[in-house]
């Protein structure tokens, strides 16, 4: 980072300190809460990116956060999307609501919801791997005994999703709720969800409105009526993969999520490897790897210069322009040509060349989709864990001058609206909860990342 004109008042000054210090608040033993009141359990895919931040602190930490989540994996080999904390209350849906004992599967102990999220965990777990070897023998030692530990989980993850959620052998993850995705108002879902017809649902009270300053940030009643709607049709089939796929009114194959399947089988093909795994796994990893890329291909749409989500019920691809788009370039691995329209897409008005944005940062819905709402969660905020994602992704594709770019413009966001969960795009506003634990971990990464002059 240029430090030359720094004033000694800029915040950034002291923002490793900040962020380890809203980790440590945020910690509760063996895992670390989303954000202190607004979602006070252990989500799926926020501890991983919290993983990847932690490893800079404490890389046993850090390992032991992906520990206490898989110690909640299904017999599936599902990763639960939260994991709840028996010790708070005041999120809902809340562990009696999933009802998730009705699935002959699902843990007794602890108790979780029965969906899932976007497969980070093993980027996160060779992260671990690769920040551990520069601290010293006993944290290499610790961290291939925590690869030992993770890999056979990690797998039967992998292996759940390669299977029970793409039983076409498409290469693509077939979500069964919003949630899943891990956007969950997003445009991306709204013709799905408005062929959802909610049926008799039992009474609930929102309590995510009591957190937020205003209730147009979060997702409407409407929505919410849908999203609790998928929950007690899947508890209904019991959670039951085959079942559901029979059933379900809401079955979308998830670029963005089979995206980041790839990479994490990437991470998972290097895992093999440290632990010594078999050569059968290793073809097996091998296989998800092309057919994730194969299936990501066929999503391509040329007009957009985006990759598109597909509505298996209504056979149709969803054409919306989202950050989900952008899913080929988190899966790596790029042809020139892709290469070229994506950046293109990026760099456009549609993107980061928008006019009006406060910084040059992705809005989670492009200024340009109809579906697009500044101040409403996925329908346009920009979210600095995305962006770290789509940081490494640029890193990877060994565009260094566009993602030291994203991290610059990044940091200077969170320098000036804290560790916030997201931000409005146009006004830079920080927006839901404002001590976020996976904004607080990707700034510590962005910031190390600096340091090491790994950017
Ligand atoms: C539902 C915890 C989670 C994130 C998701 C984000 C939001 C939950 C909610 O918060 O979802 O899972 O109640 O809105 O959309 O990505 O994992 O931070």
């Amino acid at each position: 980072m240029d430090t030359t004109n720094r004033s000694t008042a800029d915040p950034r000054d002291d923002m490793a300190a900040r962020a380890a210090d809203l980790l440590r608040r945020n910690d509760l033993g063996g895992w670390t809460k989303a954000a202190p009141a607004l979602y006070p359990h252990q989500w799926s895919w926020d501890s991983a990116f919290i993983a990847i931040g932690l490893a800079r602190l404490d890389t046993r930490r850090a390992a032991r956060e992906l520990q206490t989540l898989c110690a909640a994996q299904w017999a599936t080999g599902k990763l639960p999307h939260i994991v709840f904390n028996p010790e708070a209350s005041g999120y809902f849906p809340d562990a009696a609501r999933w009802g998730c004992a009705v699935s002959p599967h699902a843990p007794q102990a602890p108790e979780t919801s029965g969906l899932c999220q976007p497969p980070v965990h093993a980027i996160a777990a060779r992260h671990i791997w690769e920040v551990a070897q520069g601290a010293g023998e006993e944290a290499v030692a610790d961290a291939r005994a925590s690869l030992q530990d993770l890999y056979p989980r990690l797998l039967a993850w992998h292996r759940y999703l390669a299977t029970a959620r793409d039983p076409e052998g498409s290469g693509l993850v077939t979500i069964y709720h919003p949630w899943e995705s891990g956007t969950d108002n997003s445009p991306r879902w709204d013709g799905a969800m408005a062929a959802v017809v909610v049926g008799d649902l039992p009474p609930y009270t929102r309590f995510d409105l009591q957190h937020v300053a205003d209730a147009s940030q979060r997702p409407t009643n409407e929505e919410y009526d849908r999203y609790l709607w998928l929950v007690e049709v899947l508890k209904g089939v019991r959670y039951d993969d085959a079942e559901a796929y029979k059933v379900h009114p809401f079955l979308v194959k998830d670029v963005l999520f089979s995206a980041i399947l790839v990479a994490a089988n990437e991470a998972l093909f290097e895992i093999a490897a440290v632990v010594g795994a078999l050569d059968d796994d290793r073809a097996l990893i091998d296989g998800w790897l092309d057919r994730g890329r194969r299936g990501l291909a066929d999503r391509w749409d040329p007009d957009l210069g985006l990759c598109l989500d597909y509505d298996v019920r209504a056979a149709a691809p969803v054409r919306v322009q989202t950050v989900a788009g952008f899913a080929p370039l988190v899966a790596g691995h790029l042809d020139a040509d892709r290469r070229a329209d994506l950046l293109a897409t990026w760099d456009s008005a549609a993107f980061l060349g928008h006019p009006r944005l406060r910084w040059p940062l992705p809005p989670s819905t492009s200024p340009e989709d109809p579906g697009f709402r500044p101040r409403s969660y996925w329908r346009g905020p920009t979210w600095p864990f995305m962006n770290w994602l789509l940081w490494w992704s640029l890193v990877g594709a060994g565009e260094g001058e566009r993602a030291e770019r994203l991290r610059r413009a990044s940091l200077d966001q969170l320098a000036s609206g804290g560790f916030a969960e997201y931000f409005e795009p146009f006004t830079g506003e920080p927006l839901g909860s404002l001590e976020q634990s996976w904004t607080a971990a990707v700034a510590l990464d962005w910031l190390a990342a600096d340091a090491n002059g790994e950017s």
